[in-house]
């Protein structure tokens, strides 16, 4: 408990320094920063703003900005009841520009469903590091979040034609590392057997305590994976209908995680099926 609230704090002082129109996100390296500002500001629940965001080392921009995972910046944001998952990217709806790497500033546009807040976590890479600032984003407009976190706990999830279960293979306890499957089939109980890598890898997690104090993302497990820099190309392991992860979660608490996949016979539906669970302490 002490170590989520040593966690939370931490989070909450480096989200300081916002200036009017820019915000500034916190990061977990010394000297990152991310500057981001919304079109209109505040973004209204439900209609299409756009989001720019700038990448920043000691104030200045990275024009060495490394794409990772297909992208130069992934962008997601969750809303504080945990009912809204947003995981985009300007080169979804756009080309890079040179200006837009030279200035390492991109822009995306953008439409949250609820007013209210916000997490934002910026991923990124530079020097073959992993890099991720986090901030919060207000939401203006009258669509009001709900009051209770949308937390189910259920193990299976029928969601876009699809049955997809969780099993905890080796349970999570804090500090060590736990190992899950996500399981998929059609509705019709026929394996969903073709799968295709999206951004780099075959599965991917993102993974936020109930607070939103934390964030995180991992991907689909393969041999020797703790040694993948954002440099490096992870293989296709994986057609399912088995998508397995290892983690090790920090702390005790309660979880949520989005499984996001795709298939080769809808390589337009990026799935972003929601699980809710709880680690002992
Ligand atoms: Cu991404």
């Amino acid at each position: 408990m002490q170590l989520v609230i040593a966690l939370q704090a931490l989070l909450a002082c480096a989200g300081e320094g916002g200036e009017s129109a820019v915000d500034s996100g916190s990061a977990a390296e010394p000297g990152y920063s991310v500057a981001w500002s919304t079109e209109p500001d505040p973004l209204l629940a439900g209609d299409e703003g756009i989001f720019t965001e700038r990448i920043l080392l000691d104030g200045e921009a990275i024009p060495d900005l490394q794409a990772n995972h297909e992208r130069f910046v992934h962008t997601l944001f969750v809303s504080a009841d945990l009912s809204s998952f947003t995981h985009t990217h300007m080169e979804d709806f756009t080309e890079i520009t040179a200006t837009a790497i030279r200035s390492s500033t991109f822009n995306f546009p953008l439409t949250l469903p609820y007013s209210g807040d916000y997490l934002v976590a910026f991923d990124y890479a530079h020097h073959d590091a992993w890099l991720q600032s986090t901030d919060r984003l207000a939401v203006g407009g009258s669509v009001p979040q709900r009051e209770e976190p949308a937390l189910d706990f259920a193990t299976s999830v029928a969601t876009g034609g699809l049955v997809v279960s969780l099993t905890w293979d080796v349970p999570a306890v804090p500090g060590y590392e736990s190992i899950f499957t996500v399981h998929l089939t059609t509705e019709g109980g026929d394996e969903v057997t073709d799968l295709v890598p999206w951004l780099g890898a075959d599965g991917h997690v993102v993974l936020v305590d109930a607070n939103l104090g934390w964030i995180s993302h991992t991907h689909a497990w393969f041999p020797d994976m703790q040694n993948m820099t954002p440099g490096m190309t992870m293989p296709h392991v994986y057609e399912g209908p088995d998508l397995p992860f290892h983690y090790t979660f920090p702390v005790s608490g309660t979880y949520k995680m989005w499984v996001q996949f795709v298939r080769a016979s809808a390589p337009d539906t990026i799935y972003a099926v929601p699980f809710a669970f709880t680690i002992e302490g």
